[in-house]
């Protein structure tokens, strides 16, 4: 691994800490992002344990009361990033977003509890009390019907904005004005990287209706009129659902809650599960139909225990994606007619997706698969540079510029 590319890694994480928090990029995202904060630590836990529990314990300082954890954290002003917290007015201190997104909080908090020792344990033992409210949270408010999965109400929640899953479901959502001139992110990335003003006009749609029912978590999924079980952000959960009972051994506390809702949501997985087409899809909880879209989520069960068939399966249409791109992992099937090489979750490799697929291809045994996507990612940030996401044929980087994410994980990979 050159050591050039190390050191850049380290110096992006070192620029974008803000003290206790890494912003994912400069200029583009200049707040703390819930699911990037997870990836992040693990980077910082190669150079500095302290720094990377502390980038847990600055996130949940924005945790809410009821356990619920916003997606962005607003620790300081800044007028670069659209929708700021004034249009979000969740009234919390520090001020917050008002929508959530995939807890990958509990691996991390695993890993960096066996990885540190006594102390490490010490600090796990802070952070795990709030990871179980939150987890309850969502298994209460975002399940109220007690099925095993959690249903998101807003695109931005999965992680994954404008991928061609959320299509229909976002149908339904009315747009709301947004003037073009109030997107940021348009005076960053070129627009044709990002999603279009339509998706951003039923976003803002969603965010104006939830502000409006004040965040109460039981009439925002009442009243949401966009409600998809993700099977991403399902898949993450249970991961982290069972990251929890291991760090309930740990620390000497009782695994129960968290194993009743890692075992339940396990079976009620089977409910995504596609046969035909090879890989799990989301579900529409308006229509009660799995989404016929092809993307890269629908590997992410690979990270739980799956029976051998079907992890056999999963690794025959992966290896059918891998027959259509150059760099793994498209986030999107390239042959399919919604896939764009360059827009955003339309198409573009992104780091954290292969490495959480290369951890699931592990747990499995697929081992030269798992190779391959770390191989794959490595090539790109040599080649391109710390990048936010990746055109899957070509290489070239694309988005935000010195990302976050993308260096914590080189540093994770390269270690
Ligand atoms: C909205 C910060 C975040 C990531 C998301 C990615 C993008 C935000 C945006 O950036 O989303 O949350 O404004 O585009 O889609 O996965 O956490 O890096």
């Amino acid at each position: 691994m050159p050591l050039d590319r190390v050191k850049e890694a380290e110096g992006i994480l070192r620029a974008n800490d803000r003290g206790g928090y890494t912003v994912p990029a400069q200029g583009l995202y200049p707040f703390q992002w819930l699911w990037d904060s997870g990836f992040v630590a693990l980077g910082w836990a190669v150079l500095d344990g302290d720094r990377a529990f502390a980038e847990l314990e600055t996130l949940f300082l924005g945790q809410w009361e009821n356990g619920f954890l916003p997606h962005i954290v607003f620790h300081r002003e800044d007028a670069g990033y659209f929708p700021g917290p004034e249009i979000w007015g969740s009234g919390r201190k520090p001020q917050t977003s008002g929508i959530t997104q995939p807890p990958f909080l509990a691996p991390v908090l695993l890993h960096l509890a066996r990885k540190f020792g006594e102390k490490g344990k010490a600090q796990a033992r802070k952070l795990y009390p709030r990871l179980l409210a939150l987890h309850r949270f969502l298994h209460l408010y975002r399940d109220p019907e007690g099925t095993g999965l959690v249903a998101v109400l807003h695109p931005w929640e999965t992680g994954m904005d404008n991928s061609p899953a959320w299509d229909l479901p976002l149908k339904r959502v009315p747009r709301y004005p947004v003037p073009p001139e109030a997107r940021r992110d348009t005076k960053h990335v070129p627009p044709e990287e990002r999603p279009r003003l339509e998706d951003y006009e039923r976003y803002l749609y969603l965010v104006s209706l939830f502000r409006s029912l004040n965040y109460d978590p039981a009439s925002c999924y009442r009243e949401s009129p966009f409600r998809v079980v993700d099977v991403g952000f399902n898949a993450l959960l249970l991961f982290a659902d069972e990251a929890l009972v291991e760090l309930a051994g740990l620390l000497g506390e009782d695994p129960s809650e968290p194993r009743g809702w890692w075992q339940r949501g396990l079976s009620a997985l089977e409910a995504l599960w596609d046969e035909e087409a090879g890989l799990y899809r989301s579900l529409d909880l308006f229509s009660g139909k799995r989404i016929p879209r092809a993307t890269s989520a629908g590997f992410l069960p690979l990270l739980l225990p799956l029976p051998r068939s079907r992890a056999e399966r999963l690794l025959t249409t992966f290896r059918s994606w891998a027959g259509e791109a150059r760099y793994l992992f498209p986030s999107v099937l390239p042959s399919a007619l919604y896939f764009e090489a360059r827009r955003y979750w339309r198409g573009p490799v992104w780091a954290p997706v292969n490495w959480l697929l290369a951890w699931g291809l592990v747990r499995q045994g697929f081992h030269e698969e798992a190779a391959r996507l770390k191989k794959d990612l490595l090539a790109l940030v040599e080649g391109s540079g710390f990048r936010e996401y990746y055109h899957p044929f070509t290489g070239e980087g694309l988005g935000g510029r010195g990302f976050s994410w993308t260096a914590a994980l080189y540093l994770a990979w390269v270690q």
